[in-house]
């Protein structure tokens, strides 16, 4: 499988994040994307190359004109007052307020994120820039004749919207991939998001379209973030009705659930048709992710990445979360490893 990968990452590197109401160092950091890649080339999985660059415009068709704009010029204006180091948000246009656009960079901020676990960094443009060709360079391997390729993308994009970022994401890699598909004349895809979180960017992004099936399997946000979005009602609305498929489960679950839900979010698969599929692979579903509460083990993900493989279909897999760094690069490399073994 080709892996595509750009050292662009390291240009992102957050120092602190509100987490549980506490401000702590960063868990979505550089040295994630380095072991993964280690395992990638200790696994001799194959060719690891640098991503092309296919510009704006695949961006544009995800993410709106006036969001990007504030996310390129965000840290100018925040280092034009004299700051040099990290802006985070902190207030944001909940109940009884409107979703007006201030003037005021903080309020700007506050507008375009849903919480401050997304800080913006010197780089942090640059970085997710690259990370959003990554995931698209993956997808021109697919439509170039490749049964599967590996977009090992950082920082990830599941929790970004069309104007929104947090949850650790900025732009929304998987939604711009399963897009290109689209425009270069595919009918139907499918998007399995199977990190510990539910992607509620992602789900935004498609909720009222039918040609996009969104199916996700993460912690019940009754009692985990992201909170307000991920419920099993939620079933997509208008042309996309019926495809938007949530399996939220309890903490704690492990593998036996977890495989009966991915066999319930396969099944949706087939059922809608897709042609290709494009899978947001988080691993911090592994039983010591030191932020999350579910039980796979690592021989786990070889069994998920073969199930996946059942289906038949041209996979585009996209890295999103994990943050027990030790063994991130066991993890993810496993589903791929499965997949290809299948
Ligand atoms: C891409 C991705 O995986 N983003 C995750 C962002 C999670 N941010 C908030 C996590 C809240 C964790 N609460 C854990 C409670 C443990 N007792
Ligand atoms: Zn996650």
């Amino acid at each position: 499988m080709l892996t595509f990968y750009s050292d662009d990452h390291r240009l992102h590197h957050g120092r602190c994040e509100l987490i549980d109401g506490e401000l702590k160092p960063c868990f979505e950091m550089p040295s994630r994307a380095d072991h993964v890649l280690q395992r990638v080339r200790d696994q001799q999985l194959g060719e690891v190359r640098a991503p092309s660059d296919f510009g704006r415009a695949p961006i544009e068709r995800i993410h709106s004109a006036d969001y990007l704009s504030f996310f390129e010029g965000a840290w100018a204006r925040w280092a034009a007052l004299g700051h040099d180091s990290d802006m985070l948000p902190f207030t944001w246009p909940a109940r009884t307020l409107r979703s007006v656009r201030p003037d005021n960079l903080h309020g700007q901020f506050g507008y375009y994120s849903f919480d401050a676990g997304a800080p913006i960094t010197a780089g942090t443009w640059r970085a997710a820039y690259s990370s959003a060709q990554v995931a698209l360079s993956g997808q021109q391997a697919l439509a170039a004749g490749a049964r599967s390729a590996f977009a090992l993308c950082r920082p990830p994009g599941h929790h970004a919207a069309a104007d929104l970022m947090g949850g650790y994401c900025y732009l929304n890699n998987a939604a711009i991939a399963a897009q290109a598909f689209r425009d270069q004349g595919v009918g139907r895809v499918a998007i399995l998001d199977v990190d510990y979180h539910h992607g509620n960017g992602t789900q935004s992004i498609f909720y009222e379209r039918g040609d996009v099936l969104f199916t996700s399997i993460h912690g019940d946000p009754r009692a985990e973030f992201p909170f307000f979005l991920g419920y099993a009602d939620e079933t997509g609305s208008g042309a996309g009705e019926g495809c938007n498929l949530n399996l939220p489960l309890s903490a704690g679950s492990g593998w036996e659930l977890w495989s009966a839900a991915l066999d319930t979010a396969c099944q949706r698969i087939a059922e809608h048709g897709a042609e290709v599929l494009v899978v947001s692979l988080g691993v911090d579903t592994f039983k010591d992710d030191p932020i999350s509460q579910f039980q796979l083990d690592s021989p786990d993900y070889l069994r998920m990445g073969a199930r996946i493989a059942r289906l038949g279909l041209p996979t585009l897999f996209v890295m999103e979360g994990g943050y027990a760094v030790a063994e991130i690069g066991i993890n993810a490399v496993n589903v791929l490893e499965g997949f290809e073994g299948a």
